[in-house]
Order: structure tokens, then C-alpha cells, then sequence
């Protein structure tokens, strides 16, 4: 069994690998930064001696994936675990002033690039009757907040697949589960606010937010329940981040 992530080059992704890796599964990551998954396979390959596939992969290029998929069937095959996690918000204006170029991303990666990614690895999940996807969703999936509008449409998005995933596979032996986090530091503000590091250590500023590596454990956890069990969705906020709402989030609207 191989556990193929996507985003494995920093924050929740990275976790996850490291997490996997420890618990001696072998692993196949893929993000656009592949440097970085070299240096994190190498790494991971001496400290637990599993096996590290990299692949440079842009989840938004679904010919490159179909292709990496027919280049490499043995190694993707014997993938049992997806754990769709790459993803981003890019900006944060309130509708009426959003840049079309971010919504454009936000919606390519977060939901078109996971539909691209999971579509190559169904075929050989049913044909084997097992698997396990589990996609990174947020609470931005689950509840709006102001000035959040596409980021979180696409995170509604990623909430309405995999409950269409449980629905279309069931009978498969496919497992689909949702994890979806509050505010976890990672890079993932930085990328927000094309790194503008002021604004993004506000976000976190006077906080304790969740760690990637609260999000791995998780993840591992929903992985390693029995056959017949499927956690279907895990909702997790810091402790002191009561709800979305941005008074309660940390950053303001300009
Ligand atoms: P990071 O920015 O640290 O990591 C994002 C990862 O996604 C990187 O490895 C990046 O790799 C990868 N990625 C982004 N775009 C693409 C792409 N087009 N193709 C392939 N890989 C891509 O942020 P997080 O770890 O926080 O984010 C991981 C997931 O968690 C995202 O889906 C995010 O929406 C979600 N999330 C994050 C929360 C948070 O507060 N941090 C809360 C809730 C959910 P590279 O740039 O090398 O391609
Ligand atoms: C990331 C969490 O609240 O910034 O998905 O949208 S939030």
C-alpha cells in the first residue's frame, strides 16, 4: 500500500508525509515545488526507510497527471490512500472588488484539480475494491465569512464532492472522508496575501492556532480506523477560535 499527496511540499501536506512515513507506508508526493519533495523524500527515505515517489506536478494540468498516471500505472495503482490536500485562497476582498485571476485559481486548484486527481485513481480503487480518499477541506466549507467568498465557494465545492464520492461509490469499498480545519499555520497566509508577511502574522497574532501537524494525526487517525469504518467528516478549530466569524478569526476585512 502507497499514500499519494498532493501539496507534500510544506504545511498539512508535509505533515501528513512525515506522519505517513513514520507509520512505515510508503509514500508518492506530488506538488509544483519539487525541490522541495526531493529534499523531503530523501529525508524521509533515511529516517524510516519507506519509499519516496516525487513527481513536479501542478494539480491544475490534467494532461500532466493523466500522463505521470499512464507513466507510472505501477506506482499509481498501488496507491490506497489520496489524500487530496493541495489547495490555496488567493486575496481577500470582498466580492465586488475580487480580482477574476484569483477566483480563477481558487477554483482550479481547490476543486478542479482535485476532481483531476481523484479521477485517475478511481479505476484501479474499485477494480481492487479498496481505498481511502480523503479530502482537505475547511470550515470555510462549512460556514461563509465576510470577504471569504470564493475561497470558501470552493471549499463548499470540495464538501459537496466528497459526499458525491461517498455517494456515487458506495458498494466500491471506498472509503471518502472530509477533514476540515480552522486556522492552521502553515504558509497558507502567506500565499493568501502573496506574501505580505505582516498580513499574515496577523492572522495568527496573539493566538494559538493548529499546527499542521494536528491536522496529520488526524488524518492518520481517520486512515487508520478498521475496514468497515469511515469517518466521514472531522471539523476542527483551534480552541480559541470559537467560530469563523472574523472577530473571532483574527483579520479584518480592509
Ligand atoms: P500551504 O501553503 O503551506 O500548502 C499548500 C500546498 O498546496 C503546498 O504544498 C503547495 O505546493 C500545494 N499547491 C498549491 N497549489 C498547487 C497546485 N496548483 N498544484 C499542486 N500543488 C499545489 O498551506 P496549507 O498546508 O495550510 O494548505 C493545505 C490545504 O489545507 C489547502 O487545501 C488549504 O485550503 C487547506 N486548509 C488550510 C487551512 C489553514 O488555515 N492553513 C485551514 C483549512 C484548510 P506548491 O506551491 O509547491 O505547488
Ligand atoms: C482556511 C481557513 O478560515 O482562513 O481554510 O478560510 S480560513
Amino acid at each position: 500500500m502507497s499514500v499519494f499527496i498532493s501539496g507534500a511540499s510544506s504545511g498539512i501536506g508535509e505533515a501528513c508525509a512525515r506522519s505517513f512515513a513514520a507509520a512505515h507506508q510508503d509514500l508518492v508526493l506530488v506538488a509544483r515545488r519539487e525541490v522541495r519533495l526531493q529534499e523531503l523524500a530523501q529525508e524521509l527515505r533515511t529516517q524510516f526507510g519507506v519509499k519516496v515517489h516525487t513527481f513536479g506536478l501542478d494539480v491544475r494540468d490534467r494532461a500532466k497527471i493523466e500522463a505521470l498516471a499512464a507513466a507510472h500505472a505501477e506506482i499509481f495503482e498501488g496507491v490506497d490512500v489520496l489524500v487530496n490536500n493541495a489547495g490555496l485562497a488567493k486575496g481577500r476582498d470582498v466580492i465586488q472588488n475580487g480580482k477574476p485571476e484569483d477566483w480563477d485559481l481558487m477554483i482550479d486548484t481547490n476543486l478542479k484539480g482535485l476532481l483531476y486527481v481523484t479521477r485517475v485513481f478511481l479505476p484501479s480503487m474499485i477494480k481492487k475494491k479498496r481505498g481511502h480518499i480523503v479530502n482537505i477541506g475547511s470550515v470555510a466549507g462549512q460556514w461563509v465569512y465576510q470577504s471569504g467568498n470564493v475561497y470558501c465557494a470552493s471549499k463548499f465545492g470540495v464538501k459537496a464532492l466528497s459526499e458525491s464520492l461517498r455517494y456515487d461509490l458506495h458498494g466500491s469499498g471506498i472509503r471518502v472522508t472530509e477533514v476540515s480545519p480552522g486556522m492552521v499555520k502553515t504558509e497558507f497566509s502567506q500565499v493568501r496575501f502573496e506574501g505580505d508577511q505582516e498580513k499574515a502574522d496577523a492572522v495568527y497574532a496573539g493566538k494559538t492556532p493548529l499546527t499542521a501537524q494536528d491536522i496529520a494525526d488526524t488524518v492518520l487517525w481517520c486512515v487508520q480506523r478498521p475496514a468497515h469504518v469511515n469517518i466521514q467528516e472531522v471539523v476542527i478549530f483551534p480552541t480559541e477560535q470559537p467560530s469563523i466569524h472574523p472577530t473571532a478569526f483574527g483579520v479584518r476585512p480592509d
